[in-house]
């Protein structure tokens, strides 16, 4: 029987209209209306067409799905076993989300095919949820909570209710803080601002001789500014100010230690999540999680440093959108670099660390000959397991920033990642670049 042009349309706005979504097809749509980024994300997918007509139509889908800025990876078919329906093809593409909804729309819209199907072993929902521009990081605040002083029996703060309100009310202030709001400002206590003074003063001891000059240039200059004085705590906005005059780099309040995903995603937009609250003061010389006074003293200098700002983004450009597996990689890179890293100067060993520059007790262990030393190879140092309660029994050694960056840019460009990032200053935006 031949079709009218009439019922022909018909035909094709009902299939486009009633088709019941098949649970890939649902799968696709929620992840790209996530966000108009995520739309973005490219998709590999395999298509499964049945042909009414002859091989002569494969030339108007492959045309179809070029318009939609589709690459086809693989092409087959095969005579089809169902009446009415002369060829299979199975065609798998890579392609953003949305284009490939739309395609998967307009195929069904043709009456060349008695049928479209999305399968399902090619569909990768795997790229993680990523932030792609500065505000988006007002949804990474995700805590790890194993160290808080509410829960960790062994926090110098447990017994303390009055120590534990304070650090609630201090991250309560985080935790409100959005993109683009001014800094909370916090007045701190004389005894917060004590606890502060007594670490500053061991600091400005063991600097001129323990810590890289990098640290020592950055750390005199935040002392000029006067940022940096003993008898009180500098607040994150004179800070984050000093930092993006420096380097670009901009702190956020941070309200505890949180996710390695979300505090490694805020290095890619080259800003620093940062607490505000202050360690217990019965315990001047140690804090379990992460305290203002660790993230000032240990990170602040360096983060003004151009060449260290430079890994530190990029650890955080490599973590965008990567497997659980590989951020915990990048994090165990982090931990021996930015934490606990040590490196050459005129051939004497120097600590570049935040961890060990903000702690006396371990920059004192990590400089004597108790621990091994190994030089800093991201292949090897991205699995070695390390525990955070005791002193590093290994340190990795970086000949500089310079030659760590090679490195770690020679590792990653290993990833399994499918596509490339790069930070736009001027937008403030990570666009993401095919490599397909
Ligand atoms: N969170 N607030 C905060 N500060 C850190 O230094 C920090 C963190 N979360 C994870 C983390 N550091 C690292 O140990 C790596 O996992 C990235
Ligand atoms: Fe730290």
């Amino acid at each position: 029987v031949k079709q009218t042009k009439q019922s022909v349309l018909e035909e094709a706005r009902a299939r486009a209209n009633d088709y019941t979504l098949t649970e890939e097809e649902v799968i696709l749509q929620n992840a790209a209306s996530e966000s108009p980024e995520a739309e973005q994300v490219i998709q590999k997918a395999a298509l499964l067409l049945r042909m009414r007509d002859g091989m002569g139509s494969l030339a108007r889908i492959l045309k179809t799905i070029d318009n939609y800025k589709g690459c086809v990876e693989h092409l087959e078919t095969r005579p089809s076993q169902i009446s009415g329906v002369q060829f299979d093809a199975l065609v798998k593409v890579s392609m953003t989300r949305i284009n490939l909804l739309q395609l998967i729309r307009a195929l069904r819209q043709s009456t060349s095919f008695a049928g479209v199907n999305l399968l399902s072993d090619n569909i990768s929902n795997k790229t993680p949820w990523f932030p792609r521009h500065a505000s988006d990081l007002d949804n990474c605040n995700h805590l790890m909570t194993k160290y808080e002083p509410e829960l960790d029996m062994n926090h110098p703060g447990f017994a303390d209710k009055e120590y534990r309100e304070r650090r609630k009310q201090i991250a309560a202030v985080a935790f409100a803080y959005k993109y683009g709001d001014p800094f909370p400002a916090i007045t701190y206590t004389e005894t917060e601002n004590a606890t502060w003074q007594r670490v500053f003063n061991t600091v400005l001891d063991l600097m001129p001789k323990h810590a890289c000059r990098e640290y020592k240039a950055a750390f005199g200059k935040l002392q000029a500014a006067e940022i940096f004085v003993p008898h009180r705590i500098p607040q994150l906005e004179d800070v984050s100010n000093f930092l993006r005059k420096h380097t670009g780099f901009t702190l956020r309040p941070a309200a505890g230690l949180l996710t390695a995903r979300d505090f490694l995603a805020s290095l890619a937009f080259r800003v620093f999540q940062s607490t505000q609250y202050v360690r217990h003061a019965n315990s001047p010389f140690h804090t379990p999680e992460p305290d203002c006074i660790h993230e000032l003293l240990g990170h602040i200098p360096l983060l003004a440093d151009p060449s260290f700002a430079q890994f530190s983004q990029e650890i955080g450009l490599a973590s965008l959108g990567a497997s659980d597996s590989e951020i915990e990689k990048l994090s165990t890179v982090y931990w021996f670099t930015v934490e606990f890293g040590l490196c050459k100067e005129n051939q004497q060993l120097k600590a570049y660390g935040a961890a060990l520059l903000s702690s006396i007790g371990e920059l004192l262990h990590a400089l004597s000959d108790k621990p091994e030393l190994r030089p800093f190879e991201p292949s090897s140092t991205s699995i070695q397991p390390y525990q955070d309660q005791e002193y590093q029994p290994i340190y990795y050694v970086a000949e500089s920033f310079e030659d760590a960056k090679d490195k770690f840019r020679r590792w990653v460009s290993t990833m399994s990642r499918p596509f490339e990032v790069r930070f736009n200053p001027h937008t403030e935006r990570v666009e993401i670049l095919d490599s397909v």
